[in-house]
């Protein structure tokens, strides 16, 4: 694997291990580890079961047993689309105890990303449950691994139904226990995450044991974490965000509790930090709203949450000062964070109006920033510019993708975040707008030209653009600009059954459709997003 991977530079390397960043453990080691240090205190718990650290490490070793029975060894990719529940993390460990690397998937994805992803990491293994949120993805995992020959084994979590070529996850524990556990190297990679993407299809991050413990490490140190910290998932464990920054990770690293909830509404997860007495919890700008109405009316004791993260869009001034006021007792965090490395988080003691108006600083002292012109030159504090990073646990190249890597990182190894910020002397970042082709839609990240891809394919269109639009409730919505081939352009609903046919994930729809005669294109013929953006601030069209 490590041909298809970008590594730091040695003299980089060498300098993170002399200052500490990166250390010796590695996550195969973890649960054993933190079992001898904090062995009956609760690790885990979900809607369904409680688990003690000593309890999560036996179950783990005996799913690993399981999926060793099976052939799955040392850097086989695994694909992972679990819920927030208990079985997630015990998978995820078991395949750490084997080196095995899972491949972190989001909820809503269909056959169109589970394929490309499957076959970009050639992964011999996809994990689902039986049916989430009313969606068979039995049936989806029968149609992926119809195309996709590497894929040999399908595992369930819950009934496989009429599949007896899938794997019952349950069974794998009543193999024998894995007897030894493979013993990586710090620099292997751990994990591989999934880029919010710009150009093409989804693009793999691969994250290191070293790298992404620092990354758990680091945030924790920032939050104040200890052997006391209940932290609520509440958005999906697989995020990067709610994984590690600091998320479950960094709590149990410090023997403290990740409590999974199944959804993050706001009443049942308010029940859930009085019962578990939970201390950290993590949303999105899109939630906030929802939570801070729950917050005026709710019985619930909220008295043990004391950091409430709010990131992954942005977050207005407005709501942030809200939450500041109308939830006494708990400070805000506001996070810009990204799966591919760089996390700010603003500090505890932060002053309010900070916290309110920027996206927090870096959390280790050698992430490097640089904010630049079109021109890679820096500018000064205060100005405008694209954000550009480096440091001990941010990637220095997507995973099998030179070409894209050679446009996406600098020579001396920056990665080119396509996020505007400006810089405050103090270090802080507030984000002002992105110069990557994205939709952030309420903290889900929509890829342009993919799905501009799949639509050009529409009989009614000739031509689309999908851009990003200010919404109230979402942050921002998409926009398709549509040439159309006929006297009708497609209606929303009808592009939104085309995609679920082809298999896209449903949030990557267009919110908006709108009519053009005729595709502004740049000097060198491409589509001119541009004009389509002012269009765009000027207002509805006819
Ligand atoms: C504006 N834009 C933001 C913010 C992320 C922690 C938190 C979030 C993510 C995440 C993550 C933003 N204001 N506060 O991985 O560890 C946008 C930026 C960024 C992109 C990354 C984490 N916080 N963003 O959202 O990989 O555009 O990670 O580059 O999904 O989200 O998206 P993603």
């Amino acid at each position: 694997m490590t041909s298809d991977v970008v590594t730091w530079p040695a003299e980089d390397a060498a300098r993170y291990r002399a200052r500490g960043y990166w250390g010796e453990e590695t996550f195969a080691g973890f649960l054993a580890d933190r079992t001898a240090r904090f062995g009956d205190r609760t690790a885990v718990v979900d809607d369904r079961v409680r688990l003690t650290y000593a309890e999560l490490d036996s179950l783990t070793d005996r799913v690993a047993g399981g999926l060793r029975a099976l052939g799955i060894g040392t850097g086989d990719r695994v694909l992972v689309q679990l819920p927030n529940r208990a079985e997630f993390l015990v998978a995820w460990f078991a395949l750490q105890k084997l080196g095995a690397v899972p491949v972190h998937t989001q909820p809503g994805h269909r056959s169109s990303e589970i394929t490309h992803l499957s076959r970009l990491s050639e992964a011999v293994a996809y994990l689902i449950p039986d049916v989430h949120n009313r969606f068979d993805h039995r049936e989806l995992a029968a149609a992926v691994r119809a195309e996709v020959p590497t894929l040999k084994h399908v595992l369930v979590v819950g009934d496989p139904g009429e599949h007896s070529e899938f794997t019952a996850f349950a069974d794998l524990a009543s193999a024998q226990p894995l007897e030894r556990r493979t013993t990586p190297s710090p620099q292997d990679v751990a994990l591989l995450l999934l880029s919010g993407g710009t150009t093409g299809l989804p693009k793999l991050i691969p994250r290191t044991h070293a790298d992404y413990l620092y990354n758990g490490r680091a945030a924790g140190e920032v939050c104040g974490h200890t052997g006391e910290t209940v932290y609520l998932a509440a958005l999906p464990v697989a995020f990067n965000y709610t994984m590690n920054c600091p998320g479950v990770l960094g709590a149990l690293a410090v023997g403290g509790t990740a409590v999974l909830a199944s959804n993050p509404d706001p009443s049942y997860c308010f029940d859930l930090v009085e019962r578990e007495r939970v201390t950290i919890s993590a949303i999105n700008p899109q939630l906030a709203p929802l939570w801070l109405a729950e917050r005026e009316v709710t019985t619930a004791d909220l008295s043990s949450l004391r950091v409430l993260q709010i990131g992954s869009a942005r977050l207005s001034d407005d709501v942030a000062r809200k939450v500041i006021s109308d939830f006494p007792g708990t400070t805000l965090q506001q996070v810009f964070g990204m799966a591919e490395g760089l996390l700010c988080l603003t500090r505890i003691d932060d002053e309010p109006e900070i916290i309110a108006t920027t996206q927090g600083r870096p959390i280790s002292p050698a992430d490097e920033v640089r904010v630049t012109d079109d021109d890679d030159r820096d500018v000064p504090d205060g100005e405008v510019g694209e954000l550009l990073t480096r440091g001990p646990y941010t990637l220095r190249g997507y995973y099998r993708a030179p070409e894209h890597n050679a446009r996406t990182f600098t020579e001396d190894g920056f990665y080119r975040t396509g996020d505007r910020v400006r810089r405050l002397r103090s270090g802080h970042l507030v984000v002002v707008g992105r110069s990557k082709d994205q939709i952030n839609r309420g903290g889900e990240k929509i890829p342009a030209t993919e799905v501009e891809n799949h639509l050009q394919a529409h009989p009614g269109i000739e031509s689309i653009a999908l851009l990003p639009a200010p919404d109230e409730e979402l942050g921002e919505r998409s926009v398709a600009f549509v040439v159309p081939t006929g006297e009708k352009t497609p209606t929303r609903r009808e592009l939104a059954a085309f995609l679920t046919e082809r298999g896209v994930a449903a949030y990557k729809a267009p919110d908006e459709v709108r009519t053009l005669e005729t595709m502004p294109l740049t000097p060198v013929g491409k589509m001119d997003k541009k004009v389509l953006a002012t269009l765009l601030a000027e207002g509805p069209t006819a």
